[in-house]
């Protein structure tokens, strides 16, 4: 129940065909390999069955966003020659069912070894992988016509990988090629990722806002950490004023596919309870659009998800479902959220206003006169009476209910009356109460 839970969007994997790396396991980051722009046949499908996930999705109300994978297309460490999952034959700097050809690549043909270098940064090879020469109309028509296939299905938005990769001006002209998206109109939402390594701001999140949206890391790194250590009181000064860019060019999360292997302390899996609270209170805060990770349990970085057939060394159709929550291998972490995305929606752009402190792990604020929430990081209920701008009157608790088809909320209640609630908040929880989620009367 995404859409009236709140959800407005959900990322999904890098749908293009890819390499297909039985000798690795079939790691994760296959998809992170395109082999063409077909988007049938890979391990996560076919085209019928992705066009059919967007246009249901489409019907709750929930927007698909797809992992667009522009800068590069495989790498040498992997594999010699395909075939890909779809069954297209490649060599690296040869896509023939795209067609790309060795004139479509770059000149630097090894490793970005200088960081700060812009020319070394786009222009050379990210982890080896064969880099797209998208200053070329060949390229960038082909990258465009990729996704307004996409679009074409109803994808409404992209997050584009490895941005700081790719020159701002060949984004530029990629982007103006797009389509408007069928049934939302205007062109689809786009969100960068832009990794802050130093170096000029042409190759650093600033020099990619005039674009569209980018992924400020900042968050994780600096948010994550904080929650991850119990230091609540410190979290709304650092969005205030320690981000990378405006809030309303941001794309803010706890962790995400890279950073919990490369940082795993603040993942679902390390954290547990603590990790429901970090994302709960991620929706709550008021800096950049808060995006939610949903994941699965893993034993080594390159582990892909619950799969059948991997074995077999079957790429497609091969991901299953996450029908069993129980973290066995599917963690489902929106699931322990239940509502609370309403809230960011209804609270929008409303300034956060500090209302209630207890030592460094206990926190509740106000988000102007349209929400309340309280976030507890000990491991005893903190029951706390607050000062709330909130109007009289009874309020869901959308940190610990959902919301049904019929509207309505199925969690406690908490009265607010003459400026004023009294809040009983879990261990390592939230509570979190707005102006459109009133409870039924009674
Ligand atoms: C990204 N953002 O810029 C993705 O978020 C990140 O997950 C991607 O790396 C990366 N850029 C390229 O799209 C992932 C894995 C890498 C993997 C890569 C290509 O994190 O580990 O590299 O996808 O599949 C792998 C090997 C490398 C090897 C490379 C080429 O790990 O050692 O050099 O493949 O063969
Ligand atoms: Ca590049």
């Amino acid at each position: 129940m995404l859409g009236p839970n709140g959800y407005g969007a959900v990322q999904v994997s890098p749908p293009q065909e890819h390499v297909v790396l039985p000798g690795e396991g079939h790691p994760w980051w296959q998809d992170y390999q395109p082999v063409s722009y077909s988007i049938d046949n890979t391990r996560r499908g076919s085209r019928a069955e992705f066009a059919d996930m967007v246009a249901r999705c489409r019907d709750a109300g929930v927007r698909i966003y797809v992992d667009a994978v522009v800068n590069h297309m495989t790498g040498s460490g992997s594999v010699g020659s395909g075939p890909g999952s779809a069954g297209s034959t490649y060599a690296k700097y040869e896509y023939p069912a795209v067609p790309y050809g060795d004139g479509d690549f770059g000149d630097c043909r090894r490793d970005i070894a200088d960081g700060t270098d812009p020319a070394e940064v786009q222009g050379c090879e990210l982890v080896a992988l064969s880099d797209l020469d998208t200053g070329s109309a060949h390229v960038r028509g082909a990258v465009a016509d990729y996704l307004n296939d996409l679009i074409g299905l109803g994808v409404a938005g992209f997050r584009v990988d490895a941005v700081k990769h790719v020159p701002a001006a060949d984004l530029a002209a990629i982007y103006a090629r797009l389509d408007e998206v069928p049934g939302y109109g205007g062109r689809p939402y786009i969100f960068q990722e832009v990794l802050d390594g130093g170096g000029p701001e042409s190759i650093r999140p600033p020099g990619y806002t005039h674009l569209g949206d980018v992924i400020d890391e900042r968050y994780h790194d600096q948010v994550g950490a904080q929650i991850r250590d119990g230091r609540l009181d410190s979290v709304l000064e650092t969005v205030r004023t320690g981000m990378a860019v405006e809030s309303d060019q941001a794309v803010v999360f706890v962790d995400n596919h890279d950073s919990q292997r490369s940082d795993p302390s603040i993942s679902y899996q390390a954290m547990g309870q603590r990790h429901v609270l970090a994302q709960a209170l991620t929706l709550a805060q008021p800096y950049g659009t808060p995006k939610v990770m949903s994941s699965y349990r893993f034993e080594s970085t390159a582990q892909g998800p619950p799969s059948t057939g991997t074995e077999a060394g079957n790429p497609a159709g091969a991901i299953t479902a996450p029908t069993d929550c129980s973290g066995e291998r599917w963690f489902c972490e929106h699931r322990d959220l239940n509502a609370m995305p309403t809230f960011t929606n209804a609270v929008g752009e409303a300034p956060a206003v500090e209302r209630a402190e207890d030592g460094a792990a206990r926190i509740a604020f106000d988000r102007g006169e349209r929400g309340f929430a309280a976030f507890n990081a000990s491991g005893s209920g903190w029951t706390v009476t607050s000062a709330t701008g909130l109007p009289d009157g009874r309020y869901c608790d959308v940190a610990n209910g959902t919301i049904g088809a019929d509207g309505a909320c199925d969690s406690a209640g908490y009265a607010v009356s003459g400026g004023e609630v009294t809040v009983t908040v879990p261990p390592n929880g939230a509570v979190a109460l707005h102006v459109d989620a009133l409870c039924a009367e009674g």
